[in-house]
């Protein structure tokens, strides 16, 4: 055969056709695809405002108990996503109501989970044996494979319907076809520890002095501390934003950290909370992880950027966002805001394939 010319387009076909029949298929056809120069994400910015889906969530409330839902969730779904139940590649993200009076009751599953309360008081979630109250700005985890239920003990006149963002690695656990679950036996687990507990133990920058972080049972490389209370955030990052250096991409930004072992509350999910002083214009980054983002207090803008495509979303209490991978964001703040959120960095990190570029 002359190799000089190009062979015509059917031989090539019908090699294909024939190696398909063994399940074969050939490399150079998807090379630049598998192998990126760049990360090239299907997943797109992304804004939910909460005044346009809190009527949704309400109307959820009418339509399901949380018992029969087990959890009454929406999902916020990708718009590039759609069907897949995720909010980005590896991270899955909804919002969950509960009303005063109900419960979810209790199971128990391998995929790690985190709570950021959003909105109302008077509910709590069980994990382990002990009950945190759930109030706006509050961090939760329930750690992979630990029993939890969630409650509401208020009334609707006092309290009202409660919602909060939750943030799983279920995408991540299918991509590795690791997901076990388990219902509980009743309804709401025994109570078996006084409330505060775990904060007392773990969250005063202290440790039981025998404790041991390789054989921290249930929690594995979870921390040990599953609820970060929003005043505590608050006043850190007040404090800092009078005190400190202002940095000039990200305001005044802190992870939550696992007290036990310094490194992030969950082995696959990083959480962070951050504060944009008043008149912020912060500069531009990109990095590989992905970020979930709710709006704690005041207002801004995020202009999300990659390629020719420029999206600037205003953005305002309870509202959520998504920075999808290897996109350039640039956050600015005429009258000062606090975000949450939360992204796979823990994995990427684990990997040694985590990137961040700070841009001029
Ligand atoms: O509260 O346990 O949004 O198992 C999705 C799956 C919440 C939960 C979700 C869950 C939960």
């Amino acid at each position: 055969m002359d190799m000089t010319l190009p062979p015509p387009p059917a031989a090539r076909k019908a090699f294909y056709d024939a190696i398909s029949t063994q399940h074969m298929t050939p490399l150079w056809e998807v090379l630049h695809a598998l192998v990126p120069k760049a990360p090239n994400t299907h997943c797109q910015p992304a804004l939910w405002k909460y005044a346009d889906i809190h009527p949704y969530l309400m109307q959820s409330g009418e339509l399901i108990t949380a018992e029969e839902a087990v959890r009454r969730v929406l999902i916020l779904e990708n718009p590039a996503l759609r069907g897949q139940s995720r909010i980005t590649q590896s991270l899955y993200a909804g919002l969950q109501v509960i009303l005063p009076g109900e419960v979810a009751p209790s199971h128990r599953h391998t995929q790690s989970a985190l709570r950021f309360v959003v909105d109302g008081h008077g509910a709590y979630t069980a994990v382990d044996g002990e009950r945190t109250q759930m109030k706006p700005g509050d961090f939760i985890i329930t750690p992979s494979w630990t029993w939890h239920d969630h409650g509401h003990d208020g009334t609707m006149e006092a309290d009202g319907p409660v919602v909060w963002l939750d943030g799983l690695d279920i995408p991540m656990l299918q991509f590795f076809d690791a997901g076990f679950a388990e219902n509980g036996t009743a309804k709401s687990q025994p109570v078996t520890k006084p409330e505060g507990v775990s904060f007392q133990r773990y969250g005063a920058n202290m440790l039981p002095v025998r404790f041991d972080a390789q054989r921290n049972a249930p929690f594995g490389p979870t921390s040990p501390v599953f609820s970060y209370p929003y005043d505590r955030t608050r006043e850190a990052l007040h404090q800092l934003e009078t005190h400190d250096e202002i940095d000039a991409w990200d305001g005044v930004k802190l992870r939550y950290v696992n007290p036990a072992t310094g490194g992030y509350p969950m082995p696959t999910m990083a959480t962070f909370m951050q504060r944009l002083p008043a008149g912020f214009q912060g500069k531009p980054y990109r990095q590989t992880d992905g970020a979930v983002f709710s709006v704690v207090e005041g207002s801004g803008s995020v202009t999300i950027t990659r390629g020719e495509a420029v999206q600037t979303f205003d953005f305002g209490p309870r509202d959520h966002f998504v920075i999808p991978s290897w996109h350039t964001a640039q956050l600015r703040s005429p009258s000062g805001c606090v975000l949450f959120s939360f992204s796979d960095r823990p994995v990427h990190q684990a990997l040694g394939i985590h990137r961040e570029e700070r841009l001029p």
